[in-house]
């Protein structure tokens, strides 16, 4: 009944429209599948994406020699396997492969497998998905983090910062949360119109207008945020993801001009953004191996919330060098940067034993699959991060969350931010 007894996995697409992995798991009377993201902005650390780098007919894209190797080799391995230990399946996996960054399966291969288990497991369990990762009960929604100015590798507008971000602090419940984003959001888009700029939107849908300075972008959304009647750093926090690996060049970064400056200048010019605009979260602030200028940003931001994304990559070993050096105060989570279900929940709980804040995170390109909003409920992440309220996959996940919020009826409570 619980027991595995194949895997099929088939080539699907992503937002981007470029090739995903989608697996399904079967038991001898049911199954259920899973589609894994993919990253624009990648870090060096994460585990490998699988994909057919000589097959021409999809310009190196497709992921075939992976999702054949799920129904092989993955599935072999798996058959017969209870659905419900998630530790042994992952564990199963990983020594297949056998190397450190999955680079043999895939992490993309592994990953579907992996999720598919555990929303099979649910399944079966008759249990909805949230309800069964580290979390048993008093269950809390996580404040969301909509991206809602795209730049970066996630635009072509010439943005420096890839993400914009509103977090709505003082909002009381989650549905609160979305109708607080959604005016913003509107009078961010009537604004941006009045100034005859583009409201198309980026990657993770939000908006991409033609501006190439940060401030410029920080000033629409402060307006659009008193537009709403709301109040910027108390109803609305801006948070913002630098993705600086992107903007990093022998010891420079080009993180606030396009001109490459120190990191004392650009620790200067962070806090002058962080005063000006009372921006509450910085992620990626420094490349992925700079940890020195990391802990120099913590020293001299006290108050801000300090997210490792490339830094970490999901990664027990790399979140503990963060620990011990005071890289940051909280970590992004990102499945596929380590590649199961079970590393990333052992990243989630040594996290927040440290007392770091756990961030759940889309990757850019992403699908409807909405396993992260239930990720982030079930084990009580403070914040979800996935993206604009626009592109039905970043709203799938959005909309699940308003589903869990309405399971848990008067249970439903929001999470601490503070
Ligand atoms: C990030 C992510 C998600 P990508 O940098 O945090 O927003 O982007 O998936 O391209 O790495
Ligand atoms: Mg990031």
């Amino acid at each position: 009944m619980s027991k595995i007894l194949k895997v099929k996995a088939r080539q699907v697409f992503d937002s981007r429209g470029n090739p995903t992995i989608e697996a399904e798991v079967f038991t001898r009377n049911t199954s259920a599948r899973a589609i894994c993201p993919s990253g624009a902005s990648t870090g060096t650390y994460e585990a490998f994406e699988r994909r057919d780098k000589n097959n021409k007919r999809y310009l190196g894209k497709s992921v075939f020699n992976a999702v054949n190797l799920i129904n092989t080799k993955i599935s072999k391995k798996l058959k017969g396997q209870s659905i419900h230990n998630q530790e042994r399946a992952d564990a199963l996996m990983i020594n297949l492969d056998g190397t450190k960054q999955k680079t043999r399966l895939g992490a993309n291969a592994i990953l579907s497998v992996s999720m598919a288990i555990k929303k099979l497991s649910a399944k079966v369990r008759k249990l909805p998905l949230y309800k069964t990762f580290l979390v048993k009960n008093n269950f809390r929604l996580p404040y969301p983090l909509m991206n809602i100015i795209n730049g970066g590798a996630h635009a072509n507008n010439g943005l420096r910062i890839q993400e914009f971000m509103i977090r709505p602090d003082r909002a009381k419940s989650f549905s609160d949360a979305m109708r607080i984003c959604f005016v913003v959001i509107k009078n961010l888009n009537k604004i941006i119109k009045s100034r005859g700029l583009s409201t198309a939107v980026g990657d993770e849908g939000g908006f991409a207008p033609m501006i190439n300075n940060n401030n410029q972008a920080l000033d629409l959304i402060v307006k659009a945020i008193k537009k709403s009647g709301l109040v910027n750093g108390k109803d609305v926090s801006i948070c913002l993801d630098v993705a600086a690996n992107e903007l990093y060049k022998k010891n420079k970064y080009s993180i606030h001009s396009k001109s490459y400056i120190s990191v004392e200048k650009s620790i200067n010019e962070y806090k002058k953004i962080i005063k000006k605009y009372k921006i509450k979260s910085l992620e990626d602030p420094f490349a992925e191996n700079d940890w020195l200028s990391w802990s120099k940003l913590m020293s001299s931001v006290k108050t801000t919330q300090i997210v490792g994304d490339d830094l970490y990559v999901t990664n027990l070993e790399r979140l503990k060098k963060g620990f011990l050096n005071l890289s940051s105060n909280a970590i992004l989570i990102k499945l596929n940067q380590i590649g199961t279900v079970s590393e990333t929940l052992d990243v989630i709980n040594f996290a927040q034993i440290i007392g770091f804040k756990t961030i759940i995170s889309h990757r850019s390109g992403d699908s409807e699959d909405s396993f992260i909003a239930d990720l982030a409920v079930g084990t009580n992440s403070n914040q979800i991060k996935t993206g604009s309220l626009a592109r039905s996959e970043r709203v799938a996940k959005y909309n699940q969350l308003i589903r869990i919020e309405e399971d848990l009826g008067k249970k439903a409570r929001m999470n601490k931010i503070h």
